[in-house]
């Protein structure tokens, strides 16, 4: 049998390639120089689109493969996909939910507790010879017994909440309604903000969520509060948010998203108050080989006639 052929969108690890290859034959989108050239060339025979949670795949993409049946997407996150598109033309897309849920939290725990107990700076004055020329580094304040908001107690959210009651921390949540669990629900971003020191943002991307963080949020948040996102960077207004710490106005935010990712903004780098990741919420081999096994799963379900496995509906 023919294999099927795949539009493939970015990058990804070495180790994903054999398995996908032996099943399918790749076209890779992003290495191509003209990419409308490439697009028209093997867009018609393209039956399925592989692509990664911060990629995507616009609308142009989509309408220039009309015999596209399925998009399987490496990771959990869905909204780079042009969904009107999709529905029109009954194509169907996976994700890979419930295998990066512990990796994600784990980072959004872990900068908690660089940016609360200022490690990177401390790191800094160690190495720099500081602590000899100049003596101990200032004390910070404490973080575990501290409050957090979780906007958005999904999987992910769970995962984060789970860590922190390991640290003693009083929770407060905001979903889109009471959940059977024993921390505070609370209905508004403002009044979430109002009862965080640190404030997670674990919400699914999408336009219920643009700019859920806003300039009022982070007024809320207060000149001691810390905001961490590991979601996406719409879910934030990202001018208000570098206003508010350029003028002090919340303690400090660690993010591992950002608006036009991977090129950020540069008043980020001059900033004292922030921890910075590029994007490494499901950054570790374990996670990253099986969410290439499930959206590889997914695809030879789909080429096999059988339902996918983790379709998003
Ligand atoms: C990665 C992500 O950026 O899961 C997501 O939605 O954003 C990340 O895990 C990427 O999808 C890895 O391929």
């Amino acid at each position: 049998m023919d294999k099927p052929h795949v539009l493939q969108m970015g990058p990804y690890e070495d180790w994903d390639l054999p398995a996908l290859e032996a099943r399918f034959v790749l076209h890779r989108l992003y290495e191509a120089a003209d990419k409308a050239a490439f697009l028209a060339e093997v867009g018609p025979k393209v039956r399925a689109i592989a692509t990664r949670g911060d990629v995507g795949a616009p609308a142009a993409v989509i309408a220039a493969c009309p015999n596209l049946e399925m998009i399987a997407i490496n990771g959990v996150g869905y909204d780079a996909v042009d969904f009107p598109s999709v529905r029109a033309r009954g194509i169907k897309v996976s994700n890979t939910p419930g295998v990066l849920d512990g990796d994600c939290a784990d980072l959004a725990v872990g900068m908690m507790l660089a940016l609360g107990r200022n490690m990177v700076a401390a790191d800094a004055w160690a190495r720099s010879g500081n602590w000899a020329k100049k003596g101990d580094f200032p004390v910070q304040r404490r973080v575990w017994g501290a409050r957090a908001g979780i906007l958005g107690l999904g999987r992910i959210g769970t995962e984060v909440v789970r860590r922190l009651t390991g640290f003693g921390m009083k929770i407060s949540y905001l979903a889109r309604s009471p959940r059977d669990v024993p921390w505070d629900f609370v209905a508004d971003p403002v009044e979430l903000a109002r009862r965080s020191d640190y404030l997670f943002v674990t919400a699914l991307a999408n336009a219920s969520t643009k700019h859920i963080v806003n300039a009022d949020v982070l007024r809320a948040l207060g000149p001691k509060g810390v905001l961490i996102n590991i979601s996406r960077a719409q879910n934030i207004d990202e001018a208000a948010l570098l206003d508010a710490l350029e003028a002090g106005t919340i303690g400090g935010a660690a993010l591992d998203v950002f608006v036009g990712e991977p090129a950020i903004n540069p008043r980020f780098a001059a900033l004292g108050n922030v921890l910075l990741q590029p994007h490494i919420g499901s950054a570790t081999e374990q996670t990253r080989r099986a969410m290439g096994k499930l959206m590889l799963d997914n695809m030879v379900a789909h080429f096999d006639g059988a339902p996918l496995l983790t379709e998003v509906i």
